[in-house]
């Protein structure tokens, strides 16, 4: 019979980003309403990663449609999916996207108090091969009344209200934190709802896995090559640690969420900065990480001080375990 309670009394993430404004008697409801305008733009790219095989193997991708306009790439689909969502949310001003080079301004009309920093579709590399990729978001405050700009996003990570992923994989997963713990809510395709699985993720103190591009062992820094010299060849009689490397950051995130263990993009001697992006893919994944009682480093400080100078900088970034960025951390200070 409670096992019957379980199946129907579903916790929806409606129901759940409500219960949470309630906890806050002067919210308004402005971040739950954006947030439900990014659980539709997830639902939407959802649907279109899972009908592009499909899409393809019927011929429909890169040819033209019958308005004669040429279908759009998944990744411009998504960016568009997207910046439509947050804008028409009404309360959006500032919105920077992976997919375009500069910040969009949302006209006067439609202006809200919240800035979205967001990768539509990352990872979309792995989409032939039906690999899972993922959207990725954050979400600033403005803490003025003026009309927005790019410094109302050169910030700090540690000043964001909120941020998420959804990965599209075997299964659709939304995962986000407002500053109160990290959730993990699962669409059920039946319902059309996302649904409270992973309640209160904590990542554990200490992991069993390694996650980096080993292709660029070469290039790595010294503290890089230690630190994967030690998860091989521990120095005391511990065993060996486990690669897993996916390619894509979504996916990669969510195991080390869920398993725990480290996830590297270092910087090496052909990408001094690493690869990822600060805004829309540092940021919200190290403060998940944080959330869940984790550490993000960027090789020389926690990875939500950083201060971007523009909108779409890189830095190296090691996030995931307590004890394993502990690790890490200490290679770096030896080495300065
Ligand atoms: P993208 O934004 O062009 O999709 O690239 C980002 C992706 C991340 O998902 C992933 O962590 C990384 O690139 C993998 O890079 P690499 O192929 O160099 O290992
Ligand atoms: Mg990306």
């Amino acid at each position: 019979h409670q096992a019957d309670a379980q199946r129907t009394d579903l916790m929806t993430i409606t129901r759940f980003v409500l219960n949470e404004q309630s906890k806050h008697p002067e919210a308004r409801g402005d971040l739950t309403i954006l947030l439900s305008h990014i659980v539709l733009g997830c639902k939407f790219v959802c649907s279109a990663v899972n009908k592009a095989g499909l899409a393809k193997l019927i011929g429909l991708a890169g040819e033209t449609n019958v308005q004669g306009e040429e279908q759009k790439k998944l990744d411009v689909l998504s960016n568009d999916v997207f910046v439509k969502a947050l804008s028409s949310s009404g309360r959006t001003n500032v919105l920077v996207s992976e997919e375009l080079e500069e910040a969009i301004f949302v006209e006067a009309s439609h202006r809200g108090k919240y800035c979205v920093v967001f990768d539509p579709l990352d990872g979309s590399s792995n989409i032939d091969c039906g690999v899972s990729i993922g959207t990725i978001f954050g979400i600033f405050l403005l803490d003025h009344d003026n009309a927005g700009s790019n410094d109302d996003v050169l910030k700090p990570g540690s000043e964001m209200v909120a941020a998420g992923y959804c990965m599209y994989g075997s299964s659709c997963t939304l995962v986000f934190s407002t500053g109160s713990g990290v959730n993990g809510f699962t669409l059920d395709p039946s319902l059309g709802e996302f649904i409270l699985t992973h309640p209160d993720i904590k990542i554990p103190k200490k992991g069993k896995i390694y996650s980096v591009n080993e292709g660029n062992a070469k290039n790595w820094d010294e503290p890089t090559r230690l630190y994967v010299e030690n998860a091989k060849f521990p120095k005391d009689d511990s065993s060996p640690k486990s690669l897993r490397y996916i390619g894509s950051m979504v996916a990669d995130v969510h195991r080390t969420l869920l398993y725990g263990g480290i996830f590297m993009y270092p910087a090496d001697k052909k990408s001094p900065f690493g690869k990822l992006r600060v805004l829309y893919e540092v940021f919200p994944m190290s403060y998940l990480v944080e959330q869940a009682g984790g550490q993000a480093f960027t090789g020389k400080e926690r990875a939500l001080d950083l201060v971007p100078k523009h909108l779409h900088e890189r830095s190296p970034i090691f996030l995931g375990s307590y004890d394993d960025v502990e690790e890490i951390k200490k290679l770096y200070s030896a080495t300065i």
